[in-house]
């Protein structure tokens, strides 16, 4: 409840800010795609992950313009990277449910396009299942719109969701990111690496059928990467290439010579 209230004047305040995490191609070691992430640092209780601020503001309607307040400068630094760096890669954007629902969402991303000058080929929309698995006549219609302007999706945590398959077959979805509970258990020593590995075998096939990507999540080892490399994921990410940076640390890791 206070921070519902806290939360009213994060935006207003600056104190929302976006740290982003690179995601590497497996085969050519190239830095493809960076994610962002949000942070919420609060004058007292400092930083607070977004897993707490997220549903708050998904319940009381202020997902609406934090989402739009992080597409705009998603896309307003994935410029800066391209005119700085030269850098060609892909910027990608978690979004919730809530503001995936709502009727005006494809302008805003529209608008968000338009005021960065990025490419919309170079803008990729990370989804839950959930969001859109029961695929009513809204999402599939904000879908078409998004492929129509060219703009990516992702399916965020794939196969921790409801496990229907039809909807990658059916909706214009072009990459899935592996939940990292499956990464996570190619080296546990608690679970049995072999289901993980059969688990992940089995994605990265119905990825092949469909002509999806495959990025692995929560790589913290080079064994893992050897692991999920060897099992077909194209693209890797996780705290073994970094942990999510500031744009500063990012602009670093983008130009090491600077
Ligand atoms: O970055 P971190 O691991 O703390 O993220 C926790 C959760 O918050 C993850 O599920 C992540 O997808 C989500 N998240 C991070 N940034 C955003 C964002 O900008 N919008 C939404 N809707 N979710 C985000
Ligand atoms: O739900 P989503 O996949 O968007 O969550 C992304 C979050 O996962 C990021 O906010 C980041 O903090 C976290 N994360 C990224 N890489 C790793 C990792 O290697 N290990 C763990 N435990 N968390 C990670
Ligand atoms: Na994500
Ligand atoms: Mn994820």
């Amino acid at each position: 409840v206070l921070l519902t209230r806290e939360f009213q004047s994060a935006l207003t305040r600056d104190q929302l800010t976006l740290v982003y995490q690179p995601i590497y191609n497996l085969k050519t070691g190239e830095l493809s795609k960076i994610e962002a992430l949000v942070r919420w640092t609060h004058p007292e209780f400092g930083v607070i992950s977004p897993s707490v601020f997220i549903p708050i503001a998904e319940t009381s309607g202020q997902i609406m313009s934090v989402g739009r307040w992080v597409l705009e400068q998603a896309c307003l630094q994935a410029c800066r990277w391209r005119e700085h760096h030269g850098w060609a890669g892909t910027v990608t954007v978690n979004v919730s449910p809530v503001q995936f629902a709502q009727p005006g969402f494809v302008d805003e991303v529209k608008q968000a396009l338009l005021l960065s000058g990025l490419p919309a080929h170079k803008l990729e929309l990370e989804l839950t299942e959930g969001a859109v698995i029961h695929s009513p006549t809204l999402v599939q219609t904000a879908l078409r719109g998004l492929q129509r302007l060219g703009v990516e999706i992702a399916i965020d945590d794939f196969g921790t969701g409801y496990s229907s398959l039809a909807y990658l077959r059916d909706l214009p979805i072009g990459c899935i990111k592996i939940d990292r509970s499956f990464t996570e258990d190619l080296a546990s020593p608690r679970r049995a690496p072999q289901y993980a590995v059969a688990l992940i075998t089995a994605i990265v096939g119905i990825a092949r059928t469909l002509d999806l990507q495959v990025v692995a999540e929560g790589v913290e080892t080079h064994e893992q990467v050897e692991a999920v490399r060897g099992l077909g994921c194209d693209f890797a990410q996780g705290y073994f290439f970094a942990r999510p940076l500031d744009a500063g640390r990012m602009d670093e890791l983008l130009d090491p010579g600077q």
